[in-house]
């Protein structure tokens, strides 16, 4: 029987390869987008014609309702957030209100509508923070360092709580930085990426960059979306860890980064102090040996060939853009 899954923030970069993922799966997939005054399915457009979509709003209760009725998912994903930590100083209230609050929204609407729909919720790395413990696993205690950490505490929570309140099948992913060719362009790596193709091809001479000592546990996004569909079929609802178990510094992803293309990334990286955050996380690396054991789930990208990959697909882009005279990107301050 084919099964129906209802993804929010299908736009998005996980959005995306989740939606090719559950489609290579035979699943029916619908997307749920908010309605703007452009198209914004740059990330999907090659699937497009294979997915449905429907208009909603996590600020709008009535939306979520409206779509589980009508779509009448068996699995809805969570994708949707306010997802880059920075805004979430410039604009903390709205990022509660998607990032916290949104997910409460929809979490009533599976109850009202349909308790037997299977809940995934994408919560976050950051949730940790200050780390209490290296490595960080499921029963690490949080302590979120900005406005989007605690909002995704307060996702996570709320996640438990339906589940222990009401029975639901909704669960919690743990998901540490996950990065891909489509990763939004403020993001670090995908800044260094982008930056190092329009150095290497002439339109750039420096990247300014904020703390160059953090340490992240990076992986390819096409591997995390397959944990989050495994986590919807097990027999009883938990939260899993999903992470490789690596860590490394944005100086070391500068280095790997600028010398695939032969560059020296000392003479190109400057540290702007406007960039630095008011609250740093320093640490991340994850323990996901509950996520192998049980799910069955391992990563296949290692560090290094991710950011070749990144660096690789946004050379083609970079010189496809001077192809065509489109290479000028809009400079948007405190990203
Ligand atoms: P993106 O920022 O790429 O995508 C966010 C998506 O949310 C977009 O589709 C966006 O739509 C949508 N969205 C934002 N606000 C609303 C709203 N009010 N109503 C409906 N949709 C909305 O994020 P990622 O794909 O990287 O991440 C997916 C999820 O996983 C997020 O919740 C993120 O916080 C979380 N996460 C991500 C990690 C990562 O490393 N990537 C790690 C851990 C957790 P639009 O296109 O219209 O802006
Ligand atoms: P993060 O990702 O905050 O971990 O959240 P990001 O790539 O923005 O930052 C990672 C680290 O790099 C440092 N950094 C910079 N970051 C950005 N964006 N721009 C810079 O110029 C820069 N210079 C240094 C940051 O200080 C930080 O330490 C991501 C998001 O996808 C969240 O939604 C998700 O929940 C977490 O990953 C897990």
């Amino acid at each position: 029987m084919t099964k129906t899954a209802l993804i929010t923030g299908i736009t998005g970069q996980d959005g995306s390869y989740l939606a090719e993922h559950l489609l290579a799966l035979g699943y029916r997939v619908v997307g749920m987008t908010r309605r703007s005054s452009t198209v914004t399915i740059e990330r999907i457009e090659h699937i497009v014609d294979r997915l449905e979509l429907i208009q909603g709003d996590l600020l709008d209760q009535n939306s979520l309702a409206y779509a589980l009725r009508e779509v009448e998912p068996d699995e809805v994903y969570n994708l949707a957030a306010q997802s880059f930590v920075p805004t979430s100083w410039n604009q903390p209230v709205l990022t509660g209100e998607f990032t916290a609050l949104g997910v409460t929204r929809l979490l009533e609407a599976v109850r009202q509508v349909d308790p037997t729909i299977r809940f995934y919720q994408a919560s976050s790395s950051e949730m940790f923070g200050k780390v209490a413990e290296v490595p960080q696993r499921e029963l690490t205690r949080l302590h979120p360092r900005s406005p989007y950490g605690v909002a995704k505490v307060y996702g996570h929570w709320i996640t438990l709580n339906y589940r222990e309140s009401y029975d639901l099948f909704a669960v919690s992913g743990i998901l540490f930085n996950h990065e891909s060719p489509r990763r939004g362009l403020e993001f670090v790596t995908r800044k260094v990426t982008d930056a190092v193709a329009r150095i290497k091809l002439g339109l750039a001479t420096e990247l300014r960059l904020g703390n160059l000592k953090s340490q992240r546990d990076w992986g390819f996004a096409g591997d995390y979306v397959r944990a989050m569909h495994l986590m919807l079929q097990r027999d009883d609802p938990s939260d899993y860890v999903i992470a490789t178990g690596e860590t490394h510094s944005v100086e070391e992803l500068c280095g790997v980064a600028f010398s695939h293309v032969g560059l020296d990334w000392q003479k190109y990286v400057r540290v702007d102090e406007a960039l630095v955050r008011p609250a740093e996380v320093d640490l991340l690396v994850g323990d996901a040996s509950r996520a192998r054991a049980e799910l069955g789930w391992s990563p296949t990208v290692d560090f290094t060939g991710l950011v070749h990959m990144m660096v690789e697909a946004d050379l083609a882009r970079v010189e496809e853009a001077i192809r065509h005279g489109k290479a000028k990107v809009p400079v948007v301050h405190g990203v």
